[in-house]
């Protein structure tokens, strides 16, 4: 028997079952698994794992400017919990989710729930065939970027979003409508979709007009608004359009454009998240955003000149 949740029905948690509840464990204490480690903690058990010890407590500050000291119980993949979880949210970089669930492997029950917040679409597809339990995958808008200085660790929410989450074969509703309500109560807007492979790839298409751009020039998001970059933007998607096209991805409402500057629009003040990274000097996720869009190009015969510039340049 599943100590997590019913693998068959994933109609409700079995921890509601259970006298001591298992938690939500958090692998990959960045920007998002803070966030959403912080915003959970105040409706479910939450251990928060990371390479080293996470910190123990952490501030968030709200889009509004309040600052939330709270406590978060913290774990190394050495020390984790005796207690199986409900479920494992993978937060770390796409790079770092494939070795980050293999030290994971014969530790947890192999029934366990996970889901992944990457952005790309590459380690979504592996995981969901190679790991026995359900996987979910999330697509978020939320804003958030880590702010720790010798005093304080801190995530800094800067802009709310929303988020949808599901299986890429629409399977397990259930479990998805449940944890998108647990997120929802939580403080994270979220809705369970039965077709987040097209929203996976409408954000890759979104991100890869935005972040290598960005990163490349050291830009907030809404510079991308100005000269010299707008046309940069409309050349980038135009590549994208045919790329979706001949993948057979339906378009956004109002167009690929208009997705893109809807985007930047609301994210104007952010730093992406490929900014981010190589202003702190680690590695950006390019490959997993680039990647699928050029092999997509390369099995339909595209031509990407720009978005094949882009990758040759950003670190
Ligand atoms: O998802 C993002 C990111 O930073 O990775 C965008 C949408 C570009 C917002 O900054």
């Amino acid at each position: 028997m599943n100590t997590t949740i019913d693998s068959t029905t994933h109609a409700r948690p079995a921890h509601q079952a259970q006298p001591e509840r298992p938690s939500h464990w958090i692998v990959g204490p960045g920007a998002v698994g803070r966030l959403l480690a912080m915003h959970l903690v105040r409706q479910v058990p939450v251990t928060l794992i990371g390479r080293r010890e996470p910190p123990a407590r952490l501030t968030l500050t709200t889009p509004e400017g309040e600052q939330i000291p709270r406590a978060l119980p913290g774990a190394t993949r050495d020390t984790l919990p005796p207690t199986p979880p409900a479920m494992i949210h993978l937060t770390t970089k796409a790079q770092s989710a494939e070795a980050a669930i293999a030290a994971l492997k014969g530790r947890v029950p192999a029934t366990t729930p996970l889901v992944l917040w990457q952005n790309g679409f590459g380690v979504q597809e592996t995981l969901t065939r190679s790991w026995s339990g359900p996987v979910l995958c999330a697509s978020t808008t939320e804003g958030a970027f880590v702010d720790d200085t010798p005093q304080r660790q801190a995530v800094v929410h800067a802009g709310h979003g929303r988020t949808v989450i599901g299986h890429l074969d629409g399977t397990y509703p259930d479990l998805a409508g449940w944890l998108a309500k647990t997120l929802a109560a939580a403080g994270l807007p979220c809705q369970a979709v039965d077709n987040i492979r097209v929203r996976l790839w409408h954000k890759l298409a979104v991100n890869a007009a935005i972040n290598p751009l960005v990163a490349r020039f050291r830009i907030r998001n809404g510079q991308l608004r100005d000269r010299p970059f707008r046309p940069m933007v409309e050349a980038l998607v135009t590549e994208l359009a045919l790329i979706m096209a001949a993948e057979g991805m339906p378009a956004p409402t109002g167009g690929w454009s208009a997705l893109v500057w809807g985007v930047v629009e609301a994210t104007a003040n952010n730093r992406a998240s490929m900014l981010q990274d190589v202003l702190a000097g680690h590695p950006t996720e390019v490959d997993s955003i680039l990647g699928p869009l050029q092999a997509a190009a390369r099995r339909h015969a595209i031509a990407i000149p720009r978005l094949d510039a882009l990758w040759a340049i950003t670190p």
